[in-house]
């Protein structure tokens, strides 16, 4: 065995030029074919003393490596080769693999469920930033500044010891503030919504999840607009032949405020382990604007009043669906959110 043979065996497969499929398959059985020149090298190689095994192993195989990446690369770059192999695996008039279409998250459904209702009532919907500031969030919300919600255990603070420090938002009210700093009345406004409170995650509670608030400012606007206009909204929501109820609450941005229940639409009214035998689910808070709030983003409270509400889709969904625990609707898991694909729209 002679390294210059090898040298030229190197040259030539450097060198080797094809241009068609059958040039190539030439070229293979040329060098590396049961006859082929390398493969004639390896059987003498296996002739040589431990000297010459030493001295050749390596070139031998380099040479081998190499003429195998020739022949792949002209077969990659012949044209009537990748015709071939396509026209040989693939039928181009078969049908494309199905995808499977993913489906809309539960939470999605009815925010835009609940968002499509209020449209079509004339409210605009509006959005805003998930990081605050404490004015927006707490301040111009007349909160009193020792407020247990400000407290650190609900809110996540992102920067504290400032006199406006900045949050996460533990409402969308903040979105309704920045809406009455920019615009004057008449305002019908919802705010769909990510929101975060520093909580113990259970089956009812988690750190994060989804409102929609709604603000109505208008001259004239009273109480029984706010009854009527959640009434309308539970029918929608509901079905046609739901009743609601409204319990006295508190909020610091409301007077008076208000809870809700709708007729439990599980078992009419009769009492079922949803309803926890009492005919009645909570939906929703809700109130008269407090004049305070109105002044504090400019709205003249002598001329104007309003009304708000807030409600938890999550809470809306696990009411919808009979959904027993919060945490299904973070840990996405495909069993649970396939049991919602019906929904897609294509
Ligand atoms: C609930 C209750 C509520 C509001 C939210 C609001 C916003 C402005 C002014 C006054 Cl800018 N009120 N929002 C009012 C009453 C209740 O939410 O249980 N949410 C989940």
């Amino acid at each position: 065995m002679k390294q210059e043979d090898i040298e030229k065996l190197v040259a030539a497969i450097r060198d080797l030029q094809c241009k068609t499929a059958k040039d190539i398959e030439d070229a293979r059985v040329r060098f590396l074919g049961k006859k082929g020149e390398i493969t004639a090298l390896f059987d003498e190689f296996r002739t040589l003393d431990k000297d010459g095994k030493r001295e050749f192993g390596r070139v031998l195989n380099d040479l081998k490596q190499a003429a195998i990446a020739k022949i792949e690369e002209l077969k990659s770059n012949t044209l009537d080769i990748a015709a071939a192999s396509v026209a040989q695996s693939e039928d181009l008039t078969m049908p494309g693999d199905r995808m499977e279409l993913g489906s809309r998250h539960p939470v999605s459904i009815v925010r835009q469920e609940i968002v499509d209702i209020f449209r079509k009532f004339g409210y605009d919907v509006a959005e805003g930033p998930e990081l605050e500031d404490d004015y927006h969030v707490f301040e111009a919300l007349n909160f009193p500044p020792n407020h247990p919600a400000r407290d650190m255990q609900d809110t996540f603070f992102v920067s504290a010891g400032h006199p406006n420090p900045l949050l996460l938002r533990t409402h969308t009210s903040s979105v309704q503030v920045r809406t009455m700093e920019k615009m004057t009345p008449p305002i019908r406004v919802i705010c769909p919504g990510r929101v975060f409170r520093n909580e113990a995650i259970s089956a009812r509670a988690h750190c994060i999840f989804h409102q929609v608030e709604g603000l109505y400012i208008d001259e004239g606007v009273t109480f029984a607009d706010l009854k009527q206009a959640i009434l309308l909204f539970a029918r929608e929501m509901f079905g046609a032949d739901s009743q609601i109820r409204m319990r006295p609450s508190y909020f610091p941005f409301t007077e008076p405020s208000a809870e809700v229940d709708v007729s439990c639409n599980i078992c009419k009214g009769k009492g079922c382990n949803i309803c926890k035998g009492t005919g009645w689910l909570e939906i929703l808070g809700c109130g008269m604007v407090d004049p305070n709030v109105l002044e504090a983003s400019g709205i003249d409270s002598k001329k104007y009043s309003g009304f708000a509400f807030g409600m938890g889709i999550e809470r809306i969904a696990m009411l919808k669906w009979q959904v027993n625990d919060l945490r299904h609707y973070f840990e996405n898991d495909l069993r649970f959110l396939r049991e919602f694909s019906t929904a897609v729209e294509v």
